[in-house]
């Protein structure tokens, strides 16, 4: 890993006006940079932010903030990628996974609800396993997942063995779910993008690890969302599990046994 101080590094971008004043959100993204790489980490948040596809921002905010708090480190979760048919068997498949791990039938159902209901927010919502309830109090934030990364000589690395795409997207996406699969409260997590033009979502738990399915919306379809299982049972306390997925500053790293 690269020596120095490290910073969060933070953007996010709405149209008709900034998020406080109702405005549509386009995109966020997050890195951690040293401050000798921190513009191009700036650079590339601006280009993700400028030219995504539900639209062309209006208002956009990035940050940076040091870190003072010691970097987990951790292993990206296991990649599978289911190829389906239809939304239908993609959907069908992502019930499925959620079952094996726990998840009832019945809360599966509410969750799929929420997954449009709550579309649009820009960060996930959390849901309790046992009732289906959302248990966030952050309305329409959602809770943003942040202070994350992976370094791209290590991801590329890592993509070149698993023969997987070398996209920033499926690396953010298993960035956050692997962070977020780390904590034990988590149970699994489901996501699909709000963007009209990508459809691969994914069903991610520790146990699964980051099952990506080829279609879980309609092309066109700009509802998604980000949903967290979490079993309320394994951490009394909620405020600690949102200050981990908010606070704490994690790397993704490929085992060393494959990083020469
Ligand atoms: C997003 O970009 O909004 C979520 C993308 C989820 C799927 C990424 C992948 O192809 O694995
Ligand atoms: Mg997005
Ligand atoms: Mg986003
Ligand atoms: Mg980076």
């Amino acid at each position: 890993m690269q020596e120095g101080k490290f910073y969060s590094v933070r953007m996010r971008a709405a149209k008709n006006g900034s998020h406080e004043q109702g405005g549509k959100h386009i995109s966020g993204g997050e890195k951690l940079s040293t401050l000798s790489h921190m513009k191009h980490a700036v650079n590339a948040l601006l280009e993700k932010g400028l030219t995504h596809s539900r639209g062309t921002p209006d208002f956009m905010q990035i940050q940076f903030d040091s870190l003072d708090e010691p970097i987990k480190l951790i292993k990206p979760l296991q990649i599978e990628t289911n190829e389906v048919e239809s939304v239908e068997i993609g959907q069908a498949l992502s019930w499925n996974l959620l079952e094996k791990v726990g998840i009832s039938r019945q809360i599966i159902e509410k969750a799929y609800t929420y997954m449009t209901q709550y579309s649009g927010i820009r960060g996930a919502i959390l849901i309790d396993i046992h009732l289906g309830e959302r248990i966030d109090y952050k309305n329409e934030k959602g809770v943003r997942v942040s202070r994350m990364d992976w370094m791209n000589t290590n991801f590329e690395k890592w993509a070149d063995y698993y023969k997987v795409p070398k996209n920033s997207r499926v690396k953010e996406a298993l960035v956050l779910a692997t962070k977020v699969c780390e904590h034990p409260a988590t149970v699994a997590e489901l996501c699909w993008s709000d963007d009209p033009e990508y459809i691969t979502g994914y069903v991610a738990s520790k146990k699964l690890g980051y099952q990506r399915i080829s279609k879980l919306k309609e092309y066109g379809d700009e509802r998604g969302c980000r949903i967290f299982f979490v079993d309320s049972s394994k951490d009394e306390d909620l405020n600690s599990y949102i200050q981990y997925l908010e606070k704490q500053p994690v790397i993704i790293q490929w085992g060393e046994e494959n990083d020469s």
